[in-house]
């Protein structure tokens, strides 16, 4: 692991969010990006996630299948994809390993209304990464005594169709009592750039507390999610952009704003993000859309691999 010094540690908890250059190698990031092939080679599309985007389908029914499919997520390895790579028939018009917008949990009004899949728990390659002995170290540099991992997604960012993701705070999605118990890990599996759609920040927003969150709701029978409050307005122009490397970690605190703008370059983004909470006095919301099952438990970080 990068060394990483007391100063960046300051910093993360100052601003809210931290860079690593060359956290993971090239030949790590590498086999992360070939794992994906093999399960994008494998994946079975099922038809409620094809049909997002068909018109020939009955609507109501796509709704509830789309939604069935994000809130069944959680303890899975789910595909989702960018809009308009479907024809009326729900066949693919681009390639599926250029159509995908990422996987591990779902697409559902904007990019971030979801959050979980299995990856890190199902697949041996993102077990080892999620479980290597520098993000152990990394965590404890940080403070956390006991963390779970709650969540991970891939995330392909396309090029040309990669969409932008909107300002927002990721404890709108995973609510803890108190806040200040979630952080991101972002790791680019290649370079970030401002032309493919790299992180930017609102540096110290964490502080301000969340005005919005994401909860589960009954609408008759049917599970579905929404909105209380609203997210604030940002000033773009506070935004700072953050670059890195491939094989760079970004630590993302639950409560900075951050987003990405779209991919319009020639150049994919890929990346591998994962979330932990702090469980030591910490209570994970029952209204949160993500919890944790009998079959995935949210597993704890500190375990030997
Ligand atoms: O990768 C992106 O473009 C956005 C990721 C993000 O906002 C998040 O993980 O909370």
């Amino acid at each position: 692991m990068a060394f990483v010094t007391q100063e960046q540690i300051s910093q993360f908890h100052k601003d809210g969010f931290l860079a690593l250059e060359e956290f993971f190698t090239s030949e790590e990031c590498d086999a992360m990006q070939a794992q994906i092939r093999k399960i994008i080679a494998e994946m079975d599309v099922p038809p409620q996630c094809r049909t997002e985007f068909s018109t020939k389908h009955d609507e109501q029914l796509q709704a509830q299948g789309s939604a069935e499919y994000f809130l069944t997520s959680g303890d899975k390895i789910r595909f989702f994809f960018e809009k308009g790579v479907f024809d009326e028939e729900g066949e693919f018009l681009v390639s599926k390993d250029k159509s995908i917008n990422k996987i591990g949990h779902g697409k559902y009004e904007q990019w971030w209304l979801s959050q979980r899949g299995a990856l890190h728990a199902s697949d041996g390659v993102f077990k080892q990464v999620t479980h290597s002995s520098k993000v152990q170290a990394l965590a404890r540099k940080i403070g956390l005594e006991n963390p779970v991992v709650v969540q991970s997604m891939y995330i392909f960012k396309q090029p040309h169709i990669g969409g932008e993701v909107t300002p927002h705070q990721d404890s709108t999605f995973l609510h803890t009592e108190p806040l200040g118990r979630l952080v991101g890990l972002w790791i680019a599996l290649e370079n970030a750039t401002k032309e493919n759609g790299c992180l930017w920040f609102l540096p110290g927003s964490h502080t301000s507390g969340i005005t919005r969150r994401m909860v589960r709701t009954l609408q008759g029978t049917i599970l579905c999610t929404q909105f209380i409050g609203s997210e604030r307005e940002y000033d773009n122009s506070q935004f700072i952009p953050v670059p890195i490397g491939k094989g760079g970690l970004i630590l993302i605190h639950g409560e900075v704003v951050h987003k990405s703008e779209a991919n319009c370059s020639e150049a994919s983004r890929h990346v591998y993000t994962f979330h932990l909470m702090e469980t030591k006095e910490t209570v994970w919301s029952k209204d949160n859309w993500l919890q944790p099952t009998p079959e995935l438990p949210f597993p704890p970080l500190y375990m030997q691999n």
